[in-house]
């Protein structure tokens, strides 16, 4: 190109992108296509299915905690859709299969009036906070399949929770169980300047935004 090539102005570019850009996409995220990136601060623990407990505690009737045979007679749910990770990859049409996790909700009496928030965590000790109303409502799952196969160990398996519509950092790997509270109690990330609830279509990526 030479100076007297004319030049697009920027105004028109970015429309031209606007009108190409896929409408499952948030903003500031870019689509990982085939990929499946591994977001993990711990080392992958090698979880036996058979020694994997998920426990519901706190503000429940009753608390209780299901063994891998136990939640797998539960009545099964799937999740087709897309995910959202805060670095900024997203991934369209994934297909993970579980059990609801409103299900376990139900097994564990129901939340009492006084619940308003979940602490999930993982077997690590990992941590995540959410609203309770984020994962009730057929919005979350236990889940440990992928495309129909074993969730593999570097991406949670045994078994994860995954609440795709807020960053995918609040999808716990190697989920041990949900803790209810009357209060919000930031987690791993949110203690560290990540947004409490992280909703990226509202691009909540850090506390303040
Ligand atoms: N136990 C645990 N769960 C976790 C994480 C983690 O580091 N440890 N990372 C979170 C983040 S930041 C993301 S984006 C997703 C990544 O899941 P993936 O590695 O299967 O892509 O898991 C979330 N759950
Ligand atoms: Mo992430």
């Amino acid at each position: 190109m030479t100076a007297h090539d004319p030049v697009p102005t920027r105004g028109f570019t970015g429309r031209a992108r606007a009108a190409d850009r896929d409408p499952r996409l948030p903003p500031g995220q870019y689509d990982a296509r085939d990929t499946w990136p591994v977001l993990s601060a711990e080392v992958t623990p090698r979880l036996d299915a058979a020694d994997w407990t998920l426990r519901v505690g706190g503000l429940v009737a009753r608390p209780r905690t299901w063994t891998w045979a136990e939640a797998h007679a539960l009545p099964p749910s799937r999740y087709a859709g897309d995910i959202h990770c805060v670095t900024s990859w997203s991934k369209f049409g994934v297909r993970f299969g579980g059990v609801s996790l409103d299900t376990f909700l139900a097994g564990a009496g129901g939340p009492l009036p006084a619940a308003t928030h979940v602490v999930a965590y993982a077997h690590t000790g990992y941590t995540a906070n959410l609203p309770l109303a984020d994962v009730t409502g057929g919005r979350a799952w236990i889940v440990w399949e992928y495309d129909g196969e074993p969730l593999p160990p570097e991406h949670g398996g045994p078994a994860r929770l995954i609440v795709p519509h807020l960053y995918f950092w609040k999808s716990v790997k190697w989920v041990a169980g949900l803790e209810l509270l009357d209060h919000d109690e930031p987690g791993f990330w949110e203690k560290n300047g990540y947004h409490h609830r992280g909703d990226p279509w509202r691009e909540e990526r850090y506390a303040g935004d």
